[in-house]
Protein backbone atom coordinates (compact mmCIF):
# COMPACT_ATOMS: atom_id res chain seq x y z
CA UNK A 1 0.00 0.00 0.00
CA UNK A 2 2.62 2.27 0.56
CA UNK A 3 4.76 1.83 -2.40
CA UNK A 4 1.75 2.25 -4.14
CA UNK A 5 1.00 5.60 -2.54
CA UNK A 6 4.90 6.09 -3.32
CA UNK A 7 4.58 5.76 -6.49
CA UNK A 8 0.69 7.65 -7.11
CA UNK A 9 2.48 10.82 -5.62
CA UNK A 10 5.56 10.34 -7.97
CA UNK A 11 3.59 10.23 -11.33
CA UNK A 12 1.48 13.19 -9.98
CA UNK A 13 4.83 14.52 -9.36
CA UNK A 14 6.09 14.39 -13.59
CA UNK A 15 1.82 14.56 -14.73
CA UNK A 16 -0.03 17.12 -12.78
CA UNK A 17 -3.10 15.76 -13.25
CA UNK A 18 -5.91 15.00 -10.89
CA UNK A 19 -5.97 11.78 -8.90
CA UNK A 20 -5.44 12.04 -4.92
CA UNK A 21 -8.18 9.46 -3.26
CA UNK A 22 -8.47 11.61 0.02
CA UNK A 23 -11.85 12.74 1.38
CA UNK A 24 -12.12 16.48 2.62
CA UNK A 25 -11.97 16.87 6.29
CA UNK A 26 -12.13 20.71 6.88
CA UNK A 27 -16.10 21.43 5.81
CA UNK A 28 -15.45 24.25 3.30
CA UNK A 29 -18.93 25.03 2.54
CA UNK A 30 -19.99 23.29 -0.82
CA UNK A 31 -20.57 25.75 -3.50
CA UNK A 32 -20.26 25.54 -7.35
CA UNK A 33 -20.04 26.68 -10.56
CA UNK A 34 -17.40 29.60 -11.29
CA UNK A 35 -14.46 30.51 -8.12
CA UNK A 36 -15.90 27.55 -6.39
CA UNK A 37 -13.08 25.66 -3.78
CA UNK A 38 -12.92 22.44 -3.30
CA UNK A 39 -14.31 22.04 -6.83
CA UNK A 40 -14.54 19.10 -9.41
CA UNK A 41 -11.46 20.40 -11.46
CA UNK A 42 -9.18 20.05 -8.19
CA UNK A 43 -6.77 17.23 -7.96
CA UNK A 44 -8.50 15.97 -4.95
CA UNK A 45 -11.61 13.63 -5.52
CA UNK A 46 -13.66 16.25 -3.45
CA UNK A 47 -17.34 14.63 -3.53
CA UNK A 48 -15.54 12.50 -1.01
CA UNK A 49 -16.14 14.11 2.34
CA UNK A 50 -16.10 13.25 5.90
CA UNK A 51 -17.70 15.87 7.97
CA UNK A 52 -15.53 16.70 10.96
CA UNK A 53 -17.04 19.70 12.75
CA UNK A 54 -13.70 21.25 12.26
CA UNK A 55 -12.74 24.90 14.37
CA UNK A 56 -10.39 27.71 13.09
CA UNK A 57 -8.61 30.49 14.19
CA UNK A 58 -5.72 32.48 13.36
CA UNK A 59 -2.97 32.53 15.54
CA UNK A 60 0.24 34.28 16.73
CA UNK A 61 2.88 31.45 17.37
CA UNK A 62 5.61 33.30 18.91
CA UNK A 63 7.88 30.12 20.06
CA UNK A 64 8.03 30.08 15.92
CA UNK A 65 9.92 33.57 15.36
CA UNK A 66 9.59 36.00 13.35
CA UNK A 67 8.52 34.03 10.17
CA UNK A 68 6.85 31.00 11.00
CA UNK A 69 3.96 31.86 13.52
CA UNK A 70 2.83 35.26 13.14
CA UNK A 71 -0.64 36.56 11.73
CA UNK A 72 -0.80 40.26 10.09
CA UNK A 73 -3.01 41.84 12.68
CA UNK A 74 -4.70 43.49 9.23
CA UNK A 75 -5.75 40.24 8.61
CA UNK A 76 -7.72 39.58 11.69
CA UNK A 77 -10.63 41.65 10.56
CA UNK A 78 -11.58 39.05 7.35
CA UNK A 79 -12.12 36.17 9.70
CA UNK A 80 -11.33 32.65 9.67
CA UNK A 81 -14.72 32.13 7.78
CA UNK A 82 -13.31 33.07 4.43
CA UNK A 83 -10.71 30.41 4.34
CA UNK A 84 -13.46 27.93 4.65
CA UNK A 85 -16.68 29.51 2.86
CA UNK A 86 -16.12 27.51 -0.49
CA UNK A 87 -14.69 30.33 -2.84
CA UNK A 88 -11.20 31.53 -3.93
CA UNK A 89 -10.79 35.03 -4.62
CA UNK A 90 -12.44 35.85 -7.47
CA UNK A 91 -15.93 36.52 -7.00
CA UNK A 92 -17.12 39.05 -3.99
CA UNK A 93 -15.45 39.03 -0.12
CA UNK A 94 -14.09 35.53 0.11
CA UNK A 95 -10.31 36.14 0.58
CA UNK A 96 -8.22 37.41 3.40
CA UNK A 97 -6.14 40.29 2.46
CA UNK A 98 -2.50 41.09 4.34
CA UNK A 99 -1.54 44.75 4.57
CA UNK A 100 -0.29 46.16 1.45
CA UNK A 101 3.97 45.88 1.76
CA UNK A 102 2.99 44.17 4.91
CA UNK A 103 6.09 42.19 6.83
CA UNK A 104 3.70 39.44 8.57
CA UNK A 105 1.93 36.87 6.83
CA UNK A 106 -1.02 34.38 8.45
CA UNK A 107 -0.69 31.36 10.33
CA UNK A 108 -4.42 29.17 11.00
CA UNK A 109 -4.61 26.15 13.82
CA UNK A 110 -7.59 24.15 12.27
CA UNK A 111 -8.99 21.21 14.76
CA UNK A 112 -10.70 18.35 13.31
CA UNK A 113 -11.97 17.80 16.53
CA UNK A 114 -10.66 14.18 15.89
CA UNK A 115 -7.53 12.31 14.66
CA UNK A 116 -7.26 11.69 10.78
CA UNK A 117 -5.15 10.56 8.59
CA UNK A 118 -3.97 13.74 7.35
CA UNK A 119 -2.79 13.60 3.58
CA UNK A 120 -2.84 16.97 2.23
CA UNK A 121 -3.17 20.37 2.66
CA UNK A 122 -4.03 22.92 -0.34
CA UNK A 123 -4.74 26.18 -0.78
CA UNK A 124 -6.28 28.19 -3.65
CA UNK A 125 -4.12 31.58 -4.41
CA UNK A 126 -3.82 33.86 -7.15
CA UNK A 127 -0.41 34.70 -7.96
CA UNK A 128 -0.73 37.18 -10.32
CA UNK A 129 -0.21 41.32 -9.63
CA UNK A 130 2.42 40.81 -7.04
CA UNK A 131 -0.23 39.61 -4.87
CA UNK A 132 -1.07 36.12 -3.51
CA UNK A 133 1.77 33.82 -1.24
CA UNK A 134 4.98 32.65 -1.84
CA UNK A 135 5.45 30.74 1.28
CA UNK A 136 3.05 27.89 2.59
CA UNK A 137 4.27 25.24 4.80
CA UNK A 138 1.55 22.74 7.05
CA UNK A 139 2.74 21.59 9.78
CA UNK A 140 0.22 18.27 11.95
CA UNK A 141 -0.31 17.27 15.57
CA UNK A 142 -1.89 14.77 17.66
CA UNK A 143 -2.10 16.42 20.92
CA UNK A 144 -2.00 20.58 19.75
CA UNK A 145 1.34 21.07 21.24
CA UNK A 146 4.18 19.46 19.58
CA UNK A 147 3.75 19.76 15.45
CA UNK A 148 5.89 17.97 12.90
CA UNK A 149 6.13 19.66 9.44
CA UNK A 150 3.75 17.84 7.14
CA UNK A 151 5.54 19.67 4.04
CA UNK A 152 6.30 22.58 1.90
CA UNK A 153 4.66 23.47 -1.14
CA UNK A 154 7.29 23.16 -3.57
CA UNK A 155 6.39 26.35 -5.94
CA UNK A 156 4.16 24.30 -8.02
CA UNK A 157 0.38 25.06 -8.90
CA UNK A 158 -2.14 23.85 -11.22
CA UNK A 159 -4.86 26.07 -12.85
CA UNK A 160 -8.16 25.28 -10.38
CA UNK A 161 -10.76 26.24 -12.65
CA UNK A 162 -10.30 25.10 -16.68
CA UNK A 163 -12.24 27.97 -17.67
CA UNK A 164 -9.81 30.57 -16.03
CA UNK A 165 -8.20 32.83 -18.56
CA UNK A 166 -5.50 33.98 -16.36
CA UNK A 167 -2.93 31.19 -15.99
CA UNK A 168 -1.95 32.71 -12.38
CA UNK A 169 -5.55 33.45 -10.86
CA UNK A 170 -7.61 30.88 -9.73
CA UNK A 171 -5.18 28.16 -8.65
CA UNK A 172 -4.32 25.12 -6.61
CA UNK A 173 -1.49 24.85 -4.62
CA UNK A 174 -0.53 21.79 -2.69
CA UNK A 175 1.28 20.24 0.27
CA UNK A 176 1.03 16.43 0.13
CA UNK A 177 2.28 14.16 2.98
CA UNK A 178 5.08 10.89 1.47
CA UNK A 179 2.23 8.87 4.10
CA UNK A 180 -0.42 9.80 5.94
CA UNK A 181 0.09 11.26 9.25
CA UNK A 182 -2.30 10.60 12.39
CA UNK A 183 -3.71 14.12 13.48
CA UNK A 184 -6.27 16.48 15.34
CA UNK A 185 -4.38 19.52 14.48
CA UNK A 186 -3.19 21.19 11.28
CA UNK A 187 -0.82 24.38 11.63
CA UNK A 188 -1.04 26.52 8.28
CA UNK A 189 1.46 28.69 7.69
CA UNK A 190 0.83 31.40 4.70
CA UNK A 191 3.20 34.18 3.89
CA UNK A 192 4.47 36.49 0.76
CA UNK A 193 8.01 36.30 2.13
CA UNK A 194 10.29 34.10 1.24
CA UNK A 195 10.35 31.19 3.78
CA UNK A 196 13.14 33.14 6.08
CA UNK A 197 11.17 35.76 6.26
CA UNK A 198 14.60 37.42 4.92
CA UNK A 199 12.54 39.32 1.58
CA UNK A 200 9.30 39.86 0.29
CA UNK A 201 8.79 38.06 -2.61
CA UNK A 202 5.23 39.78 -3.48
CA UNK A 203 3.48 42.72 -2.39
CA UNK A 204 0.64 41.53 -0.20
CA UNK A 205 -0.54 38.44 1.01
CA UNK A 206 -4.25 37.30 -0.82
CA UNK A 207 -5.73 33.95 0.32
CA UNK A 208 -9.07 32.58 -0.80
CA UNK A 209 -9.49 28.70 0.06
CA UNK A 210 -7.40 26.57 2.10
CA UNK A 211 -8.44 22.61 2.52
CA UNK A 212 -7.36 19.82 4.47
CA UNK A 213 -7.28 16.16 2.67
CA UNK A 214 -7.31 12.39 4.59
CA UNK A 215 -9.26 9.51 5.77
CA UNK A 216 -10.50 8.16 8.96
CA UNK A 217 -8.02 6.28 11.16
CA UNK A 218 -10.00 2.86 10.83
CA UNK A 219 -9.22 2.60 7.16
CA1 LIG B 1 -12.88 31.69 0.42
Amino acid sequence: MKMNRTIILAACALIPVSGFAASLLSDNLPKSGNASYPGTTSQFESEEVITTGAVYEFIVDETAGKGMGNTDPEILKFGTDRLFDGYNERVGNTAIYGAWHGSLGATILIDLQDTYLVEAVSASLRTNGRRGASTFVAQVSEDGETFTNLGEWDGEQTVLDESEEDPKRNVEVVIAADSPVPARYVKVYLSHWDKEHTKRILNQLVVGEIAVWGDEMSR
